[in-house]
């Protein structure tokens, strides 16, 4: 897989890859990513990227030269009827559809994922119009820009191809894919401060431990997100 991500801060990126299970992948070959400066696709002295928006209004929009220009020359398409199958051209934006785990999973299966970070007041319209395939947001909390949920939707992605997580772990087999948290998890010492780990999990009666993760799953649920019960 390949992830482009076009941003006006591509030094955000650094060393955000570097880490964990998408450092390992990137080192297997499983995926490459790059982060490009979106000025590099200015034509102007200045490079100048936003404008003042028509009709009014605090704060400056960016303008869709430079991102059709970036998309054009990291896909070879000019509008979104080009883009194929493999290929997705994401705007990160507030007003997008919030990326959920079966979301990451579709942008997973792709060739080449290509991230558009906002920032400013917002993004011409038709980069959302013509331009995207996915206009997706990671939630309702106000960002200052696209960079940090582009790095939210990569680590998503990555762990989701195939060969990235360990042996021992499957995407498949963890929590949000049955619909509950995940059970609470204990290791040594048994006892600290008083603190102590339910006696059930010292025990290796396994059978009665499934029931007690289970039990705990269900019950962490219910207070912390009981919208995945209904
Ligand atoms: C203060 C400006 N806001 C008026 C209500 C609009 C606004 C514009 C641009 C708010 C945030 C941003 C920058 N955010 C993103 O580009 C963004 C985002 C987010 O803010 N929340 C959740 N997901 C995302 S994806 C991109």
């Amino acid at each position: 897989m390949q992830i482009d991500i076009v941003t006006i801060f591509p030094d955000y990126f650094r060393e955000a890859f570097d880490y964990g299970i998408v450092r390992r992948a990137r080192a297997a070959g499983l995926v490459e990513i790059k982060a490009h400066d979106l000025r590099s696709w200015t034509s102007d002295k200045h490079k100048v990227v936003d404008d003042r928006p028509f009709g009014g209004g605090d704060g400056m929009v960016l303008k869709p030269e430079p991102i059709f220009a970036a998309v054009k020359s990291l896909t070879s398409a000019s509008r979104r009827e080009e883009i194929p199958p493999a290929k997705r051209v994401v705007l990160l934006s507030p007003q997008g559809k919030q990326l959920t785990q079966s979301l990451a999973t579709e942008f997973a299966k792709r060739e080449q994922i290509v991230l558009i970070c906002g920032r400013y007041e917002g993004v011409d319209e038709r980069v959302a119009e013509a331009l995207v395939t996915d206009e997706v947001s990671i939630g309702d909390y106000v960002l200052s820009g696209g960079e940090p949920a582009a790095l939210v939707v990569v680590d998503a992605m990555v762990r989701l191809i195939p060969g990235a997580l360990g042996s021992e772990t499957s995407a498949a087999t963890e929590s949000f894919t049955d619909g509950l948290l995940d059970y609470p998890h204990y290791t040594r010492p048994p006892d600290f401060e008083g603190l102590r780990v339910p006696e059930i999990l010292l025990t290796g009666h396994h059978a009665e431990i499934e029931q007690w993760r289970r039990a705990a799953a269900e019950a962490k649920t219910k207070r912390n997100r009981p919208d995945l019960l209904k």
